[in-house]
C-alpha cells in the first residue's frame, strides 16, 4: 500500500530511483527483520538454555521446519500490529515431538515467558503436529491451551492451519493477510450473517438458530436464513447463493458428516460453486464430524473449505467427531454471545467478550458449561437433554470443537466500545488490605476521550479517574486499597461512562459480590443483597421482600428467596418446572466438621412437588443431601451434617424445586432464607 502511494506521486527519474531504493529497503526489511529482530530467538531450545534465555511472546506459532518460510509473512504482520510474535520450529522443541512434548513446551512458555503467550497457532495437519486424544476422546487441540489450573478449561487461544503442503499454507496465509489488511467494517457484506438450520421434531436446531436470528435482527444486522424441514424449503443452492452474496458469519445447526453439513446440505462437492472472493465468512459449523481433521487420506469439510483458494471461509469452528444436541445448541448461542455483550446482558464467564476467533470459541465453551451443564439442561424438555449430560461428556464437548484459522483474527469491528473489568483478590479476611483493580478498556477502533471510570463499594463511589484520552486497545486501571472491617457481603462495581455512539452499554458496568465471612462460616446468604451468590435457571427463583402481599415472605430482616410468582402468589405456570439455584463455590478445607443450615417454608401440591438440596464437588455430579414433599409453615430450620465434603475447596450447593403442573393449582411454592455453611 505504501509503495502504491509512492508510485502515484513519482514522475521524475530521481523519484523513480528513490522508489526503487525504498522498494529494495522494504524488501530487505521483510527478509531481514524476521532474522535480525523479532525472531532472533527462533532457535530457542527448551532443553538447553532454560535459565539463561529471556523469552516472551504474545503470539506463539509452532511449525514444522518445512513450513517455516511460508508462515513468516503472517508472523511479520502480527509483529507489525504490535504483538510480540515468535515462530518456533518443531525441531527447536525436540528431535522427535509428540502432542505431549509440544504441550510441555507450551506449558513451559506459559510459566516462564514474559509475556506469556496469549495466542497459539499450530501450523500443519496432524501428521506434522498431532492432535491430542484423551482415552477414547475425540481429536482435539484443547490440551495445547490448558496451561493453568487442574481442569480442562482453555487458558490461551489456539487455532490451527491444517495444511499438508507449502502451497496450501500459502493459500491460507494469503487469505488471512488479505482479510486483515483489507478489513473495512463499512462494507455491506459485513452486516450480513447466514443462519442455516433444519426443522426436526425432538431437536432444537431451528429454535436455536431462530433465537440467534431474532437477536441479530434486533441489533440491525441482516440475518439471512436457509432453513429446511417441515414447511421450510431452503436448498443447497440457496446456501451457495447466500455465501456468494457475502456474509461475515455463516452458522449451521443440524447434523453433519466428515464431508459436510446435513440439512441444508453443503459439502466439499459444493466448494467449486463458491465465488465469494473478498467476502470470506467465519463458519460456525455446529454439527457432527465436519471438523474431523485427523481423518486419514481425506480432508474434512472444514479443512477443505478453509483451504479453498481466495474463497470458502476465513476460519472454521467444527466438531472432530460426533457431538451432542443441547450442548451444541448452547455452544452455538455462546459463539454469538461471545461477540455481543447484549446477547445475554449481565452474563459473564472467565473469557472476556471478544471479536477474535480464539476467544470466541473459548467463551462459547464456557457459555455451554454455564447454560447447559450447570443448569442441568433444564430448559431442554426432551429426554436426551438430561441423558446426555454427564461430566465426561461436558469435557468431551470442550474437546470436540476446534478452530481452524488464526486465533487472533477479529471478524467484526465496533467503532466505539468501552468495557470494564474488575480484579479482586481471593481473600476472605477483615482488617487486611485488599487491592482492587477497576479497569476500562477501549475495544473500539477510535480514540476515545473524556471517560469517567468509577469504582463503587456498596453503591458509594470510593475511587474515580477522569480519562482524557484512551487509545485503541488501551486499558487504564484504578488501583484501590480497601480494608474491610466488618464481615458481610460487599457489592463492588466498576463503571465507565459511555461514549458517543457506543455499541454496547451492558459491558460498561460490572459488579461482583464479595462475601467476607467469619472463618467459621465459609458461606452465608440472608438474601438481603440480591442473587449474585447464585446461578439460577428460572426467574421463578427470585428475591421477595416485606412488600409482598403474601404472608410470611421472609425469615430474616426483610428479604428471602422464593420459587413462585409475585403476581399470582402461586408457582403455577402451566408447565412442569425444575428450578435450580446453584451457589458459588464454597471452601471446606481446613475444617473437621461442616454443616449446611437453612430456613424454609413450603406450600405445595403435597407428595407431587418436591424440594431437593444437592451438593457437588465439581459442578457436574450432584449428591442429594435433602428432600421434602410436605407442607411447612411456619418457617422451619434444617440443619444437615455435610462433614463428608470437608477437605474440598470448591463445593457448590443446589436448591431444586420440582413442580408437577398437570392441572391448575394455587399453591405458593417454596421459600428459603438464611442459607449458611459453618465449619468446626
Ligand atoms: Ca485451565
Ligand atoms: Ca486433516
Ligand atoms: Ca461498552
Ligand atoms: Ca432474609
Amino acid at each position: 500500500m505504501m509503495l502504491q502511494k509512492q508510485k502515484n506521486h513519482s514522475h521524475s527519474k530521481e523519484s523513480k530511483f528513490l522508489v526503487s531504493l525504498v522498494f529494495v529497503i522494504y524488501i530487505l526489511s521483510i527478509i531481514l527483520v524476521p532474522l535480525l529482530g523479532a525472531f532472533e530467538n527462533y532457535t530457542y531450545t527448551l532443553h538447553t538454555s532454560k535459565e539463561s534465555e529471556i523469552n516472551g511472546a504474545d503470539y506463539l506459532i509452532i511449525t514444522p521446519e518445512c513450513f517455516y518460510e511460508n508462515i513468516i509473512p503472517l508472523a511479520q504482520s502480527k509483529e507489525n500490529k504490535g504483538l510480540l510474535t515468535k515462530v518456533v520450529k518443531l525441531t527447536d522443541i525436540a528431535v522427535n515431538t509428540s502432542a505431549e512434548i509440544i504441550s510441555e513446551y507450551i506449558q513451559y512458555a506459559y510459566d516462564n515467558w514474559n509475556p506469556a503467550p496469549t495466542y497459539l497457532l499450530l501450523v500443519g495437519d496432524v501428521e506434522f503436529i498431532p492432535a491430542h486424544y484423551r482415552n477414547e476422546g475425540p481429536a482435539t487441540d484443547l490440551y495445547y491451551s490448558t496451561v493453568e489450573g487442574d481442569d480442562y478449561f482453555p487458558d490461551i487461544y489456539v487455532g490451527r492451519f491444517p495444511v499438508k503442503t507449502a502451497n496450501e499454507l500459502d493459500i491460507v496465509v494469503n487469505k488471512t493477510l488479505n482479510y486483515e489488511i483489507n478489513f473495512n467494517q463499512s462494507e455491506a457484506w459485513r452486516q450480513n450473517i447466514l443462519l442455516a438450520s433444519h426443522k426436526q421434531s425432538g431437536r432444537y436446531y431451528l429454535k436455536t438458530s431462530e433465537a440467534i436470528r431474532h437477536f441479530l435482527v434486533a441489533e440491525n444486522y441482516t440475518a439471512n436464513k436457509v432453513y429446511t424441514g417441515g414447511s421450510c424449503k431452503g436448498t443447497t443452492q440457496d446456501v451457495i447463493d447466500s455465501i456468494n452474496e457475502g456474509n461475515f458469519i455463516v452458522s449451521h445447526r443440524n447434523h453433519g458428516g466428515v464431508l459436510g453439513w446435513g440439512h441444508p446440505s453443503l459439502t466439499v462437492d459444493d466448494i467449486p460453486s463458491l465465488n465469494n472472493t473478498g467476502m470470506l465468512p467465519a463458519m460456525f459449523s455446529v454439527n457432527c464430524l465436519s471438523g474431523y481433521y485427523d481423518a486419514e487420506s481425506v480432508d474434512c469439510f472444514g479443512e477443505a473449505i478453509l483451504k479453498a483458494e481466495d474463497k470458502g471461509v476465513i476460519a472454521f469452528i467444527g466438531a472432530s467427531r460426533y457431538s451432542y444436541s443441547g450442548y451444541n445448541d448452547e455452544l452455538n448461542k455462546g459463539l454469538f454471545s461471545a461477540i455481543w455483550p447484549d446477547y445475554y446482558p449481565g452474563y459473564r464467564n472467565p473469557v472476556q467478550h471478544s471479536t477474535k476467533l480464539g476467544a470466541i470459541l473459548n467463551y462459547a465453551k464456557h457459555f455451554m458449561l454455564d447454560k447447559y451443564s450447570l443448569t442441568l439442561a433444564d430448559d431442554y424438555q426432551y429426554n436426551w437433554g438430561k441423558e446426555y449430560l454427564t461430566p465426561s461428556r461436558t469435557q468431551y464437548q470442550f474437546e470436540v470443537f476446534n478452530l481452524f484459522g488464526d486465533p487472533e483474527l477479529s471478524i467484526i469491528e465496533f467503532p466505539h466500545d468501552l468495557s470494564v473489568d474488575l480484579e479482586i483478590p481471593d481473600q476472605k479476611l477483615i482488617n487486611k488490605a485488599y487491592n482492587i483493580n477497576a479497569s476500562v478498556i477501549n475495544n473500539g477502533v477510535n480514540l476515545e476521550s473524556d471517560i469517567n471510570l468509577v469504582l463503587y463499594i456498596n453503591e458509594i463511589p470510593v475511587a474515580s479517574k477522569n480519562i482524557l484520552d484512551l487509545a485503541i486497545g488501551e486499558k487504564l486501571t484504578i488501583n484501590y486499597s480497601w480494608t474491610p472491617t466488618d464481615y458481610g457481603i460487599y457489592n463492588i462495581t466498576a463503571y465507565a461512562s459511555p461514549v458517543m455512539d457506543e455499541f454496547s452499554w451492558s459491558n460498561n458496568i460490572f459488579t461482583e459480590l464479595i462475601t467476607i465471612n467469619s472463618p467459621s462460616t465459609p458461606f452465608k446468604d440472608d438474601f438481603e443483597n440480591g442473587l449474585l451468590n447464585w446461578d439460577c435457571n428460572t426467574s421463578l427463583w427470585h428475591i421477595t421482600d416485606d412488600n409482598s402481599v403474601w404472608s410470611d415472605s421472609y425469615h430474616s430482616s426483610s428479604h428471602a428467596l422464593w420459587f413462585g410468582q409475585e403476581a399470582t402468589g402461586n408457582c403455577y405456570t402451566g408447565a412442569k418446572q425444575m428450578g435450580n439455584m446453584i451457589s458459588k463455590t464454597i471452601d471446606l478445607t481446613g475444617a473437621e466438621k461442616a454443616y449446611l443450615t437453612f430456613d424454609h417454608w413450603r406450600e405445595t401440591k403435597t407428595s407431587d412437588d418436591w424440594s431437593y438440596v444437592y451438593i457437588s464437588t465439581n459442578g457436574n455430579n450432584w449428591d442429594l443431601v435433602y428432600s421434602n414433599n410436605s407442607d411447612i409453615s411456619p418457617w422451619e430450620n434444617v440443619n444437615l451434617n455435610i462433614s463428608s465434603y470437608v477437605g474440598n475447596e470448591s463445593i457448590r450447593i443446589r436448591f431444586c424445586f420440582d413442580v408437577d403442573q398437570n392441572s391448575f393449582h394455587d399453591y405458593r411454592g417454596w421459600l428459603v432464607d438464611d442459607i449458611c455453611v459453618y465449619i468446626e
